[in-house]
This record gives C-alpha cells, structure tokens and sequence, in this order.
C-alpha cells in the first residue's frame, strides 16, 4: 500500500467560474464578462456566487477529508487599471479565503491567471501585446508580496494552450480571432509572461514552490506507420512539448520553431526574452486531464479543428479550418464520449503520467480531472456513478504510473462544487457539490463527494 499521507488530496475552482459578483468592490470588467455581455451569452455574473458561500464551500472540503484547494485569483479584482493601481478590497477578498482556508486545515495551492484578463489590457491587443507580460509580471509580484506568507504553492498560467488556442486559433473564446500567426505570438507571450512571473518569485525570495498547469493530452496514432509517427510528434509540439518543454526546461522545441520560422515571423521572439524564459523554469508541473489526443497523419492540405459547445454528442459547434497544418484529431468510434465529445481515456492518464515523469522528472500535481455532465440537482442527493466510476478509474491510473515511479503529490477534482463552464454554461456540471443555481445556490453533496472523502479518509483502500 502506498504511503499517502501527505498526498494532496484536493479539488479546484477558478475565479470567473465561480465567484460571482462580477461588479462587486471595485472589481473591473474581465475579458469574459465584456464578451459574454456583449454577445448576451450566459454568464459568470453570479456563477456559484462564491464570493458570498466560500465558508461554507471551503468548511464542505474539510469535512469532505479534502486537504487543498486549488483557486484563482481574479486580476480585474485585484489591480483596477494599467497604471497597477491596486484594489485593496480585493485583496481583502482573497486574504479572507486564505484565512478560511488555513483555519479549515486546507491547503491553499493558487492560479494568479485563469483567464479573466482585465478588459483594459484586452483593449491594447491583450496577449498580442508584450506589454501585457510585464503588466502579469507586475500583477503577480502584488500576488506575491501580500500573500506570500499564506500561500507555499503558486501557479502562473492555467491552461496556456487551451486559452490561447480558443482564443486564437478556434475562436471559440474572446478575443474570438481565428489566425495561426497570431496563435503563436499569444503562446509565446504567455511562455515569456510566465517566465517573468517566476523570475519576480524568484527574486523576491519567497519560500514555496511555483510551477504551472497545463492542459494534458497525451498524444496516440492510428497505427504504426512512419507518417503517423511524424504526425504524433507535430500534434505532441502543438498540445504539449510548446507548453512543457518551455516551462520545464527552458526550451521551446527546435523542430516546432524551425517548422513555424519557415511559415511563419517569429522575429519577435527576441534573445533577451528567450534568456528569461531559459534561466526561469517552473519546480513542478500541474497537469489537467480529461481525454488524450488521436490522431492521423495529415493528407488533405487542411485541418479541421471542431470544438462542442452544443453539449449534443456529435454536434461541434465551433468549427476553424486551418490550411498548411500538421496532423489531423480524430475519434476512436470504438471509445466512449460525453454529450460534449469528451473521451473517457483513463490509460491516456497512466500513459501520459509516465512520459511526462521520464521527460522532466519534475514532481507532478494532477491540478484538474472530472467529467461534465447534465444533472437534476432538485432531488435531495446526486446520484452520480458515472464520476465516481470516472475518478476511481482515473485514480486507479494514477497509481499505477506512481507505482512505476512517477513522483505525484496530488490530485485536484475539477470541480469542488459545479460552476459556470466556458461557453458551456451552468448546466454542464462537474461538482462533487450540487449548486442550484435557481434556488439562492443552495449546496447539496453528491454521491461522488461522500465517495471521496470515505476514499481518502480509508488511504483509498476502498478504490
Ligand atoms: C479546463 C479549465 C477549467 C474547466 C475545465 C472543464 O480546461 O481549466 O477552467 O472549465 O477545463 O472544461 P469545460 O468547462 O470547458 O467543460
């Protein structure tokens, strides 16, 4: 039996999706709340309003046998404009949760960026604009020097890949563009930001550890040809290699940017900037999974890219075609898939975990894994086998990868309570609480939340 003692056994939220008063203490507009407003889209306004339940959210963790929360801080919440001027009832805000945190027994493992950036910064070309990375630099030092003594694990980026290749590449996110060329300075100034970020960690001195979260999807062919082997490594240095190798190692992949220098300038990537980003690597990595990636060599001349945010299996409802691309994303029809096109993979975990260890051999916190669904929280508990089977499955992987040496610390369930989901909406649920979001956000356990807490107070004895 593995000794998980001091395993972290958590769940995660992030800012916008959950906490609700979007307009509350001088909190400014985000990103998300200037697109979904304009567009009339459901919205975070309120979300799971944990702005006003986070006692009530963090004491649930503790008496779910929880022992960390993985959240966000929200910029706009926190620095008012461009000139850095800081909001000091945010920030009373977040010393609050941390507090509540500390005296729950919980500890706190914190994003400084999921997404919401402030809609000023998005005026002046938001991640197009260098001047963006050092504004994130500056943010997170404000992070850092306020909360330092409260917070041992920092994280700078959530989901490099994910939120710039929605924002930029899909277009299924604000800032809505549809554009390779312009996907990958977004990615590079994220890198760079990052790297900046943990520079001024660095610099400041301060004791704990700061990684970054990435969006996992181990990479698998449709067979074994060389030509899908070529295409495996492409869709590897898209999904993965442009986000792990730079964080963990320094390095943006050589074949990536001699594949992308012969389409595309990338004279912006300058040396100085790249000196930054080698000597300001992460201490560990967090890793999200929810599915892997398959793929087939690319024939065609163009790719096609489809994302569901219909939650109606089959039917993708962002679409982007991209000519000159590497490999094309397919489905196994033989697999399993949610009303959202999701894989269920859970070797993809076991798999990824082991090659992600040899590659970096940097500690390893699985930051993010859950499955979204449609649920009546009206009845008076959740039946939701369908997660419980989903994590069992998931962390029996896990285990599997540790028993073969892979050095995990934790393990976060997205999400601790359900919340607003990207483009998805409310009603794509991922909690191991029910919110009712019709009737004042009331909290109801699921099944799946008593099933973690008796699998962690029982050592997972009972997987
Ligand atoms: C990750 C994000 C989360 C969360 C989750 C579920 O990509 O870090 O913020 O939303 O995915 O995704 P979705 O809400 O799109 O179903």
């Amino acid at each position: 039996m593995m000794d998980l003692k001091n395993f972290l056994w958590g769940s995660a939220t992030a800012s916008y999706q959950c906490e609700g008063a979007w307009d509350l203490d001088e909190r400014v507009e985000s990103m998300w709340d200037h697109y979904l407003h304009e567009e009339g889209l459901e919205n975070g306004d309120i979300a799971s309003d944990h702005y006003h339940h986070f006692e009530e959210d963090i004491r649930m963790m503790k008496e779910g046998g929880q022992r960390a929360y993985r959240f966000s801080l929200s910029w706009p919440r926190i620095i008012k404009n461009k000139q850095g001027e800081i909001n000091e009832k945010g920030l009373a805000f977040y010393h609050k949760i941390l507090d509540c945190c500390h005296e729950n027994g919980i500890e706190p493992f914190v994003t400084i960026y999921h997404w919401d950036l402030p809609q000023y910064w998005e005026e002046t070309g938001g991640w197009l604009n260098e001047e963006v990375c050092t504004a994130f630099a500056q943010y997170a030092k404000v992070c850092f020097q306020n909360f330092h003594t409260k917070i041992r694990k920092w994280v700078t980026f959530n989901e490099p890949k994910w939120f710039v290749c929605s924002g930029y590449l899909i277009g299924n996110y604000p800032p809505c563009i549809q554009d390779v060329s312009k996907t990958i300075k977004a990615a590079y100034h994220v890198m760079y930001a990052s790297a900046l970020g943990i520079k001024e960690f660095r610099e400041g001195g301060y004791e704990g550890e700061i990684g970054i979260v990435h969006s996992f999807t181990p990479v698998n062919g449709v067979d074994d040809r060389i030509e899908t082997k070529i295409a495996m490594r492409y869709a590897d240095n898209y999904c993965n290699n442009w986000i792990l190798d730079t964080a963990a190692k320094g390095e943006i992949p050589i074949d990536l940017l001699s594949e992308l220098s012969k389409q595309y300038d990338i004279s912006y990537m300058k040396p100085e900037q790249l000196k930054i980003i080698k000597e300001n690597t992460v201490d560990f990595l967090g890793l999200n999974y929810y599915s892997r990636t398959l793929v087939k060599p690319y024939t065609s001349g163009e790719t096609t890219f489809v994302v569901n945010n219909s939650g109606k299996a089959g039917k993708g409802s962002s679409k982007v075609i991209v000519k000159h691309w590497f490999e094309q994303v397919m489905h196994d029809p033989n697999s399993t898939y949610t009303e959202w096109d999701t894989e269920i993979y859970p070797k993809g975990l076991k798999d990824g975990l082991l090659e992600v260890h040899q590659k970096y051999g940097l500690p390893i916190y699985i930051t993010e894994n859950g499955i979204g669904m449609y649920e009546d929280v009206t009845v008076p508990q959740v039946d939701d086998e369908y997660r419980i089977s989903f994590m069992r499955d998931h962390i029996k992987a896990m285990f599997e990868a540790m028993e073969q040496g892979a050095n995990i610390k934790g393990y976060f369930a997205w999400s601790s309570f359900d919340l607003y989901s990207w483009k998805n909406g409310c009603e794509k649920r991922y909690g191991l609480v029910a919110v009712d979001f019709d009737h004042d956000r009331i909290r109801k356990p699921k099944k799946s939340y008593t099933w973690y807490r008796d699998m962690i107070n029982s050592n997972a004895e009972n997987l």
